[in-house]
């Protein structure tokens, strides 16, 4: 059996979104990953985050390749589209899938294997391109689907449960995906929900390619001394440049913060980020500035989280290929067909 049907029945006095909807509207089927892998807790902030948006699951679509990350669509948002592709292509899958439909939400979830590894490939022109969608990766520094061999993102002199060493360079995601141009570009901890939540819900009203790197322990091959990937690890070496508050065009701002300790950004559909600095010269609006900073950190060991850069006039890959508003499946024979005459225009101007 591949998947466990959660059983339907809830305490009727669960609390609501404003579609009427409990959170037990956004889950999937029941787990099968190992109890406390990391990948659980951020199927639950993304449950959490689409609760708290009142989100239409039809709206959504989800998006994986294989890993144990790659098997978590499954666990959340049962009543969303979804494609589970092979190893790596979840990327190409959602370019495709978006430029057929502007109007879906595309979240696409993927290991540090699928992206870093096998997959650099896919992620780099992926991001490169602002393809118009949410992109996870669930990094634990293993193959966890595989037992435990070492992936791409494993820090160099960090050690296997068996004690071998990793002798290679790590790749940092979050600094590829700055460096390929992804508009919006985060880092976060799976036990960390209170800070992971908001930056999925910013991420997901985000318009262009959303990054964000999620440091989820395995539990079962890397959360041993000598991983940089376990829960004492990143409990111990993360440095939140921020504090992120995700704020709904209609709501007004309410809180009173001290003069220069927060920064606003106002996203395309006019959600609000405010930013409780944490780090006092922090700009996420300067994308050189965020990869020297990341650089200079990364060398002491510490795991920088937080909203690192987001470029709130971000076009996506639509937009920049002006492809038509209405999804492909939705258009009848005769706007997808011009006519003859207009075909034998098209063929005059390019002779
Ligand atoms: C083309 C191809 N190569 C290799 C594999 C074997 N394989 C399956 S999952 C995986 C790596 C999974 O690691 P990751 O993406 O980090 O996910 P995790 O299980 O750690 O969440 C590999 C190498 C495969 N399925 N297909
Ligand atoms: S093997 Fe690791 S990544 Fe896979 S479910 Fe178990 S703890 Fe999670
Ligand atoms: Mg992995």
């Amino acid at each position: 059996m591949t998947y466990i049907i959660k059983p339907k029945f809830h305490h009727p006095k669960l609390p609501t979104n404003k579609l009427g909807y409990t959170h037990r509207d956004y889950e999937g089927t029941v787990s099968t990953l190992c109890a406390g892998c990391g990948h659980d807790s951020i199927s639950g902030a993304i449950i959490q985050a689409c609760f708290d948006m009142d989100l239409p699951p039809h709206r959504v679509a989800k998006m994986s390749g294989i890993g144990c990350s790659s098997k978590t669509p499954a666990y959340f948002l049962g009543q969303s589209h979804g494609f589970n592709s092979v190893h790596v292509r979840m990327p190409s899958v959602a370019t495709g899938a978006g430029l057929a439909n502007r109007d879906l939400i595309y979240l696409g979830v993927s290991g540090d294997g699928d992206s870093a590894s096998i997959g650099l490939g896919q992620f780099a022109h992926c991001l490169r391109r602002g393809v118009n969608m949410v992109y996870i990766v669930e990094n634990n520094g293993v193959y966890g689907l595989t037992k435990g061999q070492f992936s791409a993102t494993a820090d160099r002199g960090s050690t296997s449960k068996r004690g071998a060493s990793n002798n290679d360079s790590a790749i940092d995601l979050v600094s590829m995906a700055l460096m390929l141009g992804a508009s919006f570009v985060a880092r976060s901890f799976s036990g960390d929900k209170k800070q992971l939540v908001p930056l999925i819900t910013a991420a997901i009203r985000h318009r262009g390619a959303a990054f964000i790197d999620v440091i989820s322990p395995c539990i079962a091959f890397n959360n041993h001394p000598g991983s940089t990937k376990s829960f004492d690890y990143v409990r111990e070496h993360n440095e939140a440049v921020n504090a992120l508050e995700y704020m709904t065009p209609r709501e007004e701002i309410t809180v009173d913060y001290s003069p220069g300790t927060v920064e606003t950004v106002r996203q395309h559909d006019g959600s609000i980020l405010n930013l409780r600095k944490l780090e006092d010269d922090y700009d996420p609006t300067d994308r050189l500035a965020a990869m020297a900073f990341l650089q200079e950190r990364q060398a002491e060991g510490e795991v920088v989280t937080g909203l690192l850069y987001v470029d709130p006039d971000a076009t996506d890959l639509s937009e920049r290929m002006n492809t038509v508003d209405a999804p492909l499946n939705t258009l009848g024979a005769a706007e997808l067909c011009p006519g003859s005459k207009a075909i034998e225009a098209i063929n005059v101007g390019l002779r």
